[in-house]
């Protein structure tokens, strides 16, 4: 199918994961449990009924992972800290064993010469904090700074880069609009107020790390899309507009223009949020990196049954559309919007029902899935867009979220009866791509 795309040899080529998808070790050394814990623990909200007490068992596994990172020449490693590990509370005491966790595996991967790329929010809020009302409480905000900063003191200087939060547009629209994920709220004007909480921690964290002198580049990743119009009719494409302002805008603007996007704030309407007065200002942080997670377009209809797009390469095992050019598009329309700091694509991949045939795992989907999305964010690259790295969702097969471990995003096979691992013809792939792209290590 597509070509070999020569990329700069500076570009960064990377794997990514998050703390409670792959660590379990729940209540390891002092961990406190998060509201992942609490809700996954609750009948009915995860589909197979399945939680993270252990997961990929990366807890006590990460030798073996840094390893099979090793193995494939990649440069970077993104991954999440759980705040409930290195603060039980999310307030008050640390926790020293919980940050030793993550010192081991800085030092594993720092003598495999692998980067380390941090996200401190990847959705695992410590439940202490939700019991004080989570996100939709202000001052958890300030809480965040508190953890932001303590990282950034820690372990800045080992770090390339720290990510705030990760897609903070889910944590609003999943965990506080239809409740698909923890806390499990389903209130649109809650989950817009949480949106703002978090905008505000982001630039609340920014601030308190930036204090501490890291040497980490800063910055944010965002789960983002651009958004069709089904059809040329007056209600599509005011539904693709409204769409694209309350799912990206909502969270570029803020962060690079110190306001909301007056079409979704006006759509908002008695559901806008509570802003203090100097909110943007501490929104409106300078960031050094803008990290962004493709998938999926978005495609808009208001007809009922709404229309579905013609998905001509197929749709993956989440039964989202397969359509990278919507990767060159978006990111086109950041650059036209916006002035952008160097962008790392922190996520991109597919789900597939993998098998093992005879000790293989022919994910011949996913290689063909990277490749067109490689080649889209290369043609927005020639196009200007200043793009760093790419980060392939996800080393390991994990528990993915409210799917629970049905859905495989991993290169490596996660067998979880043994926790075997077992590397899919993807990640042989990768390996073999990644040494074409710098033949000279
Ligand atoms: O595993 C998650 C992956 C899988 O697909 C990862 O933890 C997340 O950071 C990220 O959200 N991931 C992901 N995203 C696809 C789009 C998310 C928005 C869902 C909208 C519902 C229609």
């Amino acid at each position: 199918m597509t070509d070999f795309t020569q990329f700069p040899p500076s570009f960064t080529w990377g794997v990514a994961t998050s703390a409670f998808q792959i660590e379990g070790g729940a209540a390891a050394d002092g961990k406190g449990p998060s509201i992942w814990d609490t809700f996954s623990h609750t009948p009915g909200k995860v589909i197979d009924g399945s939680n993270g007490d252990v997961a990929c068992d990366h807890y006590h596994r990460y030798p073996e992972d840094v390893a099979i990172m090793s193995g494939l020449g990649v440069d970077a490693y993104r991954f999440s800290m759980a705040w409930s590990r290195v603060q039980p509370q999310g307030k008050g005491a640390w926790n020293e064993a919980g940050f030793a966790f993550y010192d081991r595996l800085l030092s594993e991967l720092e003598a495999k010469g692998i980067d380390a790329h941090v996200t401190l929010y990847h959705w695992d809020l410590p439940q202490g904090l939700q019991d004080d009302g989570g996100w939709l409480n202000r001052d958890t905000a300030y809480r965040f700074a508190d953890y932001a900063g303590e990282v950034a003191r820690r372990f800045g200087s080992r770090l390339k880069t720290i990510a705030t939060h990760n897609e903070p547009w889910c944590t609003a629209n999943l965990g506080y609009g239809n409740a698909q994920f923890a806390p499990g709220v389903a209130d649109l004007k809650q989950s817009i107020q949480v949106s703002h909480h978090l905008l505000l921690s982001h630039g609340l964290a920014m601030q308190a790390m930036r204090a501490v002198g890291s040497s980490a580049q800063l910055g944010i990743v965002l789960n983002q899309w651009t958004a069709d119009a089904a059809t040329d009719s007056a209600a599509d494409k005011a539904m693709a507009e409204f769409e694209y302002a309350r799912s990206v805008q909502w969270f570029m603007d803020p962060i690079f223009k110190g306001k909301y996007p007056e079409l979704a704030l006006q759509g908002h309407g008695d559901n806008a949020p509570v802003i203090h007065a100097n909110d943007f200002k501490d929104i409106q942080h300078k960031i050094d990196f803008l990290g962004v997670n493709y998938y999926f377009r978005a495609y808009c209809s208001a007809e009922t049954p709404p229309r579905q797009p013609e998905a001509k390469l197929g749709t993956t095992d989440m039964g989202w559309e397969i359509f990278p050019d919507g990767l060159t598009e978006l990111l086109l329309k950041l650059k036209a919007e916006y002035d952008l700091p160097p962008i790392y694509i922190t996520e991109n991949g597919m789900a597939n029902p993998d098998v093992i045939v005879d000790g293989e795992i022919p994910d011949e989907a996913r290689i063909d899935f990277v490749l067109r999305h490689l080649k889209a964010l290369n043609d927005a690259r020639l196009q200007g867009v200043d793009i760093q790295g790419y980060f392939l969702w996800s080393l390991l097969d994990n528990f993915e979220w409210n799917s629970g471990y049905a859905k495989r995003f991993g290169i490596v096979h996660v067998d979880y009866a043994t926790q075997q691992r077992t590397l899919k013809h993807s990640a042989h792939w990768y390996r073999e791509y990644l040494l074409k792209q710098r033949p000279q290590r």
